[in-house]
């Protein structure tokens, strides 16, 4: 097989790259190592900073997103007895949505079959080759057990953390830093309308606890649990009940309404940072490049930001043969990356439980000041709500 794009995973960072290459009429190939349903069924994210919002639609894939999406002002920030909102329309200008992942990804999926486009599902020992090469190469093993060679002009690694991109960089010519963080988050989906109109975030003595959405009739919420916890050990009212503790119920009247669990599963948190984002013919983006705790709900927006970066200088490249935006993408990448580890790393760091009475008391003044000073509130909103593509 031949293209001029060989992207490697079909999350959102593979799939969007691959739309926005074939606006600027560039053919790609993905290759993905799932299924279509498991790919479809992951539940991930659940925010879209406002740039990433006005990059789909520019891409005519905001219809969904307009008739079933949520526009949040702003988040909630607590701590016992005391709840605030942050409004970050009043603060920046600029608001959020609720959409989740599986919907983007529905939506790209939707897209790239009505145009045609080349997925490949089910590779199996998928290797990239010749990367310092005018000519690199990917190789896979496809769903019938036969080997496949995708040649290309630049391969993009979108692959996650977990797949080979990464490491297809020789050692010597990559630096990495890494975080972890010593708990997780023990995430649930169920079947119950919100009890609240927007997420809350919650500083609790048990523990981090968070309330998030997918629609009028679907809850997300998250609990601090120590790594390395089962969830067989949570039942559902236990979870139920640490949840209600921890964002506040009984405070002020408010109560959590609790309803069926539908999924359950606990995440470890990691922050990650490999560059460049660039070796040879291969290019990184998302979390093949870069992973954040999910307390900044940075994500699937940092993944959105590089390929809104990396589809012009591909462009550009193969169209024009002019390197220029292609030998800046790294640096260009990594000002936006840097900048959402910090957030990320911040807000898991002062709103979860770890440390002593000291680094309690340190958090508690931090959340005083971010919610009653306006210069606090706004850093935090422009942060969250995302800063312009390009920062
Ligand atoms: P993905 O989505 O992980 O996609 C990578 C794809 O590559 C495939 N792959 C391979 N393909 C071929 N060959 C191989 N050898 C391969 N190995 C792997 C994988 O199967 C997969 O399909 O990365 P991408 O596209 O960079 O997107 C990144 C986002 O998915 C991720 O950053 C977010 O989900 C993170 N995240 C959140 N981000 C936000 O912006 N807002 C949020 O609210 C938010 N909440 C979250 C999150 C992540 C979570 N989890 C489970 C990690 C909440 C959770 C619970
Ligand atoms: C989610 O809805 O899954 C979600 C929202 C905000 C976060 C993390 C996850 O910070």
């Amino acid at each position: 097989m031949r293209t001029e794009v060989a992207i490697v995973g079909a999350g959102p960072a593979g799939l969007l790259l691959a739309h926005l290459l074939a606006a600027d009429g560039v053919d790609s190939v993905v290759v993905e190592t799932r299924s279509k349903a498991y790919v479809a069924a992951r539940i991930r994210a659940g925010i879209l900073e406002h740039s990433s919002v006005e990059l789909l639609r520019s891409a005519g894939l905001g219809a969904n997103i307009d008739a079933h999406g949520d526009e949040h002002r702003g988040i909630y920030l607590q701590w016992p007895g005391e709840r605030h909102h942050l409004d970050f329309v009043d603060l920046v200008g600029r608001s959020v949505w609720v959409y989740g992942q599986t919907q983007v990804q529905a939506d790209l999926h939707a897209a790239a079959e009505a145009a045609g486009r080349q997925v490949v599902y089910e590779a199996q020992d998928v290797a990239l080759h010749d990367l310092e090469s005018e000519r690199p190469f990917v190789t896979f093993t496809d769903a019938t057990g036969a080997e496949q060679r995708l040649d290309a002009d630049v391969v993009v690694g979108c692959d996650g953390s977990f797949g080979p991109s990464r490491s297809a960089v020789p050692e010597a010519k990559r630096e990495t830093w890494e975080r972890v963080y010593p708990y997780s988050w023990l995430g649930i989906l169920a079947d119950v309308p919100p009890s609240t109109d927007e997420l809350i975030y919650a500083w609790h003595p048990d523990g981090f606890a968070m309330h998030s959405m997918r629609s009028a009739t679907v809850s997300r919420l998250y609990l601090q649990v120590p790594n390395g916890t089962d969830v067989a050990d949570w039942s559902d009212d236990r979870i139920w009940e640490a949840l209600s503790t921890r964002l506040g119920a009984s405070q002020e009247g408010w109560e959590l309404r609790t309803g069926a669990i539908t999924e359950k599963s606990v995440l470890p948190m990691r922050s990650f940072v490999q560059q460049p984002m660039r070796y040879g013919r291969l290019f990184l983006a998302g979390d093949a490049a870069h992973i954040v705790p999910p307390t900044g709900a940075k994500g699937l927006n940092l993944a959105i930001a590089d390929v809104a970066l990396l589809a012009p200088a591909l462009v550009s490249l193969l169209r024009k043969h002019d390197a220029t935006l292609a030998d800046a993408y790294s640096e260009t990448a990594l000002r936006r990356v840097w900048r959402c580890e910090h957030f990320s790393w911040w807000m898991t760091s002062m709103l979860h439980q770890s440390g002593d009475a000291f680094d309690a008391q340190l958090q508690l003044s931090q959340l005083r000041w971010v919610t009653s000073s306006t210069a606090g509130a706004a850093g935090l909103a422009e942060n969250y709500a995302g800063l312009p593509l390009g920062f």
